[in-house]
C-alpha cells in the first residue's frame, strides 16, 4: 500500500466535515441573496440578478488547489488559505449591475464583508473580469456545540464576461500552460466583451429614457 495513503484519506476525511459546515453557510448566504432576488423583482419588476448558482469544491479541485499554490496538504492551512471551497457566483445582465448587486450584498446584516477584489478595474493579464467579494457568515454546529464562521465566495459577473470566464476554463483545463499567443487572443476577446458591454448599456439608457411610442 502506498504509504501517503491514510494521510490522504485522514485530510479527506477532515475536508469533508469542513465542505459540511461549508454548506451549511452556503446555504445560510444562498438563502439571503434569493430572498433580496425576488423582494425586488417583487417591488420594482426588475431584478438585477440575473442568476444565482453555487457550489462546494470537490476535494479533487481542492487537492489540485494546494498543489498550485504550494500550500501544506494539511486542513488547518486549507481552512485558512483556500476561500472559495464554498461559492456563489451571481450573473447579471449589465456590467454596471455588478456594482449595484455588490452593494446590495454588502449591507446584509448578517454577512461580515473581508475583502473584495475587483478584477473589471484591474483584469487579469488574460483579460479575466469578474468582481469577488469574500463574506463571513457565522453557523452553529449542534454536535461540537459552538458556532464557527465559514467564508464564502462570492462571485460577480456580466452575462458576457460570465461566458469568457467559461469559455477560457474550459481551454485552460485541457492546456493549463497557454502560449503568450493564446493568452493574448483571450485579452483580446475580453476587450471586445467591455465594448459590448458598453453598447448594450448604452442602448438600454437609451431606450429607458425615451418616451413610450
Ligand atoms: P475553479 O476551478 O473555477 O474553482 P485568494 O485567496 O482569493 O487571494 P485565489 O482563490 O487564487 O486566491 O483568488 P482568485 O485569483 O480570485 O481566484 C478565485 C477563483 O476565481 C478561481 O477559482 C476561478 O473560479 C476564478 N478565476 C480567477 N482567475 C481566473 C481566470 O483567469 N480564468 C477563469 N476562468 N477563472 C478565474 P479556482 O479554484 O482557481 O478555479
Amino acid at each position: 500500500m502506498d504509504k501517503t495513503q491514510p494521510i490522504y484519506d485522514n485530510l479527506k476525511s477532515e475536508y469533508e466535515d469542513f465542505a459540511t459546515d461549508c454548506s451549511a453557510a452556503l446555504r445560510l448566504v444562498e438563502a439571503r441573496i434569493n430572498n433580496l432576488d425576488q423582494k425586488i423583482e417583487r417591488s420594482v419588476g426588475y431584478s438585477p440578478f440575473f442568476s444565482i448558482t453555487s457550489r462546494i469544491k470537490t476535494f479533487e479541485s481542492v487537492m489540485e488547489k494546494l498543489e498550485r499554490k504550494g500550500i501544506d496538504p494539511e486542513i488547518e492551512s486549507l481552512k485558512h488559505r483556500i476561500r472559495d471551497v464554498a461559492g456563489i457566483r451571481i450573473v447579471t445582465l449589465f456590467r454596471d449591475e455588478v456594482y449595484e448587486v455588490a452593494n446590495l450584498i454588502c449591507r446584509i446584516p448578517d454577512f461580515t464583508v473581508v475583502d473584495t477584489k475587483d478584477y473589471y478595474k484591474n483584469p487579469k493579464n488574460n483579460g479575466y473580469a469578474s468582481l469577488h467579494i469574500h463574506v463571513q457568515v457565522s453557523i452553529y454546529d449542534p454536535i461540537e456545540e459552538r458556532s464557527k464562521l465559514i467564508t464564502i465566495e462570492i462571485q460577480i459577473r456580466s452575462i458576457s464576461t460570465n461566458m469568457w470566464a467559461s469559455i477560457e476554463h474550459r481551454i485552460k483545463y485541457k492546456n493549463p500552460n497557454p502560449s503568450p499567443k493564446v493568452e493574448e487572443r483571450f485579452k483580446s476577446a475580453a476587450k471586445a466583451l467591455e465594448v459590448f458591454d458598453k453598447t448594450v448599456m448604452k442602448l438600454r439608457d437609451y431606450e429607458e429614457s425615451s418616451p413610450e411610442s
